[in-house]
């Protein structure tokens, strides 16, 4: 590896003008000490910083990059598209494309509204369902991230996980007395939370795949109770599919899982690497929306033709070459790998991975919600991050997030991946 000197002067710089160097907290690293490197460039697989170091990167900016870095069909489409002109702020046949294009593929989805961004999407459909509802409480399980929504940020994990300020500062009490926090995958919880608040929850809002607290997945039955709950009790059901929508499936973890929720929420892949989020599901619920109904929510750069044809070049793109089956061989090809390597080396590590979402908890006990996240060894996986970064792997800087493979990702850079870990795993 080459000395971080333009990234550790890029960071110095950073610092005098930017809270804390970093745009969103968690790429500050703080959960893994040392300083971040900054991205010169990016393609397949790999991304390389500004001091020459190329590395095989399991981050895919968050989800995003399902193709992989600079795709030439998103490339393409972003560059003709802009020749047309980047933003008109009315509407544009590209937005009804993704539209159709969502709801063809995502069956609970009858009516979608496009936004800028995963916490753009679950705000308007927690208010939605306030609105639809006329119920003012929330349920929502701890460990799990919601982007920044005030009444979201309560027990939360991703970054304000890490951080330990799992509730944030600045959110009114008031908000939060109105969100009801459980643990994941626990049904008397669930049950007794409906119990004690009859008719009185709007919503309940879950990552079917909870993946901000590292990756856990829902207990056999969960899902469903979860569904039969909110529908006697006259609560939508919101799944947020941020990361796992178009991830898990064309249609998501609710296709996967058989669960069909009243209204969704997602972004990422669907921008192609663009600011993009949307929400969508029942008519009558999406109606709600000004300037149908009574709920307000908009955006200047809401259904961005860039955007658009960003998600719908990697959605068309996934579709065309059977992504999915391919991403399911490498997940369990590294999965494979890197258990075997865990035991060789004599490390207790709870594997957890769905479709091409995966996670590694340092711990010897079985990981099923935040609790069992927390008693994972996390001084362990940070001398593990760092040691797959020298070995030239960039994975995400903290236990609390999960990995993403790409198609872009070749076996032999799994293969590569698994013997860098094998090597790291042994000096733990
Ligand atoms: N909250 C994101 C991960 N779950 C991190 C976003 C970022 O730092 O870009």
């Amino acid at each position: 590896m080459n000395a971080p000197a333009r990234s550790q002067s890029l960071f110095a710089e950073a610092l005098r003008h930017i809270p804390g160097g970093v745009n969103s907290p968690v790429r500050a690293f703080r959960a893994v000490g040392g300083q971040p490197f900054f991205v010169q460039k990016a393609s397949g697989a790999r991304v390389w910083d500004v001091d020459g170091n190329e590395l095989i990167d399991y981050v895919g900016t968050w989800g995003p990059a399902i193709l992989g870095h600079a795709h030439p069909r998103i490339v393409k489409a972003v560059q003709e598209t802009a020749l047309l002109g980047t933003s008109f702020g009315i509407p544009n046949p590209l937005e009804v494309r993704m539209a159709q294009w969502i709801c063809r593929a995502v069956p609970s989805v009858t009516k979608v509204r496009m936004c800028n961004s995963g916490t753009e999407a679950t705000m308007s459909a927690i208010r939605l369902a306030r609105g639809f509802t006329r119920r003012d409480k929330i349920i929502k399980f701890d460990g799990c991230y919601h982007g920044h929504v005030d009444s979201l940020l309560v027990k939360a994990g991703s970054g304000a996980l890490t951080f330990g300020s799992p509730d944030s500062a600045g959110v009114p009490a008031a908000f939060s007395q109105l969100t009801v926090v459980l643990p994941f995958n626990d049904p008397e919880a669930l049950k007794a939370a409906f119990a004690a608040n009859p008719g009185e929850i709007a919503a309940v809002i879950v990552e079917p795949v909870p993946a901000n607290a590292g990756l856990y997945l829902p207990k056999p039955g969960y899902l469903e109770l979860l569904r039969s709950l909110t529908a006697e009790n006259g609560t939508v059901l919101i799944l947020d599919e941020v990361m796992t929508g178009f991830r898990l499936g064309l249609a998501g973890a609710q296709g996967r899982f058989g669960i069909t929720p009243d209204l969704s929420c997602f972004g990422k892949i669907i921008g192609g690497g663009l600011p993009v989020g949307a929400f969508g599901g029942r008519a009558d619920i999406m109606d709600c929306l000004a300037p149908v109904g009574p709920v307000y929510q908009a955006g200047t750069l809401s259904g961005n033709p860039l955007a658009m044809a960003a998600g719908l070049a990697a959605l068309e793109e996934l579709e065309s070459v059977d992504g999915y089956r391919q991403l399911e061989e490498r997940g369990a090809q590294l999965e494979a790998g890197m258990r075997k390597a865990a035991a060789a080396a004599g490390i207790p590590v709870e594997f957890k991975r769905i479709g091409s979402m995966w996670c590694g908890y340092f711990t010897d006990q079985p990981v099923h919600n935040l609790a069992d996240a927390m008693r994972s060894n996390r001084e362990r996986f940070a001398k593990f991050f760092h040691g797959m970064l020298a070995q030239g792997v960039y994975l995400a800087p903290s236990q609390f997030e999960a990995g993403f493979i790409s198609l872009a990702h070749t076996p032999e850079e799994i293969d590569a991946t698994v013997a860098a870990a094998s090597r790291v795993l042994k000096t733990l």
